[in-house]
């Protein structure tokens, strides 16, 4: 190499890494507690529950814990727990994931008839050298630790909603690309409506340590043995306890796609607020996406360090909740990238 060309490298990596210089910004002192978790209507009671263990000076692991298990007992709840939609063959089969502040970690996918997939996962964290446990190995744990079989029946609103799936799907994977956005969404997608209800929640507690809880039934009337991102690590959820934490909602092939939440932590360890780490991470699906943006939902939630959080998904609809200070828990509608 030419020595000229060799300083023009030189020259442009230097200003490379003064861009990156720029947006690193210096550690800021926590404010206190705060706890956010993705749409609103989830986080006006489990926040609360996540609340009164902060505002207790307890740790901000027991608070997302308690937090989403709020709405995985609500047995009307679409898309928590064993009250939500089932995959296409009428099963509800679970996934969850948890991180601490020591980058200790636990996830359980497609886990059925059990009614705290949080809780289980906590447990593969605390009590086995495994990170992730699925299926029958999943249940067979929860049983071991206590946990108690369920019927396995559908509620109520979920019997309704799957038996007028079959009738207009005449029980056949969507497979249309074009239209669909691919074989795993569900045909009321077709309506616009994005109907996503998963619970990640993230906090940081009175030490200034971060923790973050993700627990959903997945896309409804999925593909049996499909998992979505909520419980993978770097997608549905991260957390870095020196910069910030994040978590995932929507579509789960796309997030998974770019590491979602990962990158968002990733960003913000680059300087960016969490507002502009959720952006460019949303960003980032909608450049790299073989589906179509019309046909995709995604949102993220994140805090860094200083206590600051933020938010941002591509399509408009996606709100969260955010307690801090006194208590109160405030909606706050998320910025998107497409406008229409
Ligand atoms: C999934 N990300 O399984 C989840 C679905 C979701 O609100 O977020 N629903 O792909």
């Amino acid at each position: 190499m030419k020595r000229r060309e060799l300083l023009r490298l030189i020259g442009l990596g230097s200003i490379v890494m003064s861009i990156d210089k720029l947006h690193a910004s210096k550690p800021k002192k926590s404010k206190g507690p705060i706890v956010l978790s993705t749409w609103y209507n989830q986080s006006q009671t489990a926040n609360v529950e996540a609340w009164k263990i902060l505002s207790n000076k307890g740790s901000a692991l027991d608070a997302v814990e308690k937090g989403v298990q709020v709405s995985e007992n609500d047995i009307n709840n679409c898309c928590v727990g064993l009250g939500a939609n089932p995959d296409r063959e009428g099963s509800v089969t679970l996934d969850a994931s948890i991180m601490n502040h020591k980058h200790e970690i636990g996830a359980v996918a497609a886990l059925e008839r059990i009614k705290s997939p949080i809780h289980v996962a906590r447990l593969v964290m605390e009590k086995t050298p495994h990170v992730m446990l699925v299926g029958e190995g999943a249940q067979q744990f929860a049983l071991s630790q206590g946990a108690v079989l369920e019927s396995g029946e559908l509620s109520d609103h979920a019997s309704k909603t799957y038996a007028e799936w079959l009738k207009k799907s005449e029980y056949k994977p969507i497979i249309n690309i074009e239209k669909n956005g691919g074989p795993m969404v569900p045909d009321f997608m077709e309506s616009g409506e994005f109907n996503h209800d998963t619970i990640g929640m993230i906090a940081m507690d009175a030490e200034g340590n971060l923790s973050g809880a993700c627990t959903t039934s997945g896309m409804a009337f999925k593909m049996k043995g499909r998992v979505g991102d909520s419980p993978i690590i770097g997608a549905g959820l991260y957390v870095d306890n020196a910069v910030g934490a994040a978590t995932a909602t929507g579509q789960g092939e796309e997030v998974i796609r770019i590491c979602g939440s990962f990158l968002v932590v990733e960003f913000m360890r680059q300087g960016y607020s969490p507002e502009q780490a959720c952006k460019k991470a949303v960003e980032r699906i909608q450049s790299v996406s073989p589906r179509k943006p019309e046909n995709i939902q995604v949102g993220f939630i994140a805090i860094n360090k200083a206590g600051e959080y933020g938010g941002y998904a591509l399509h408009k609809g996606f709100d969260y909740g955010v307690t801090q200070g006194e208590g109160q828990t405030k909606q706050v509608i998320s910025k998107h990238i497409i406008q229409k």
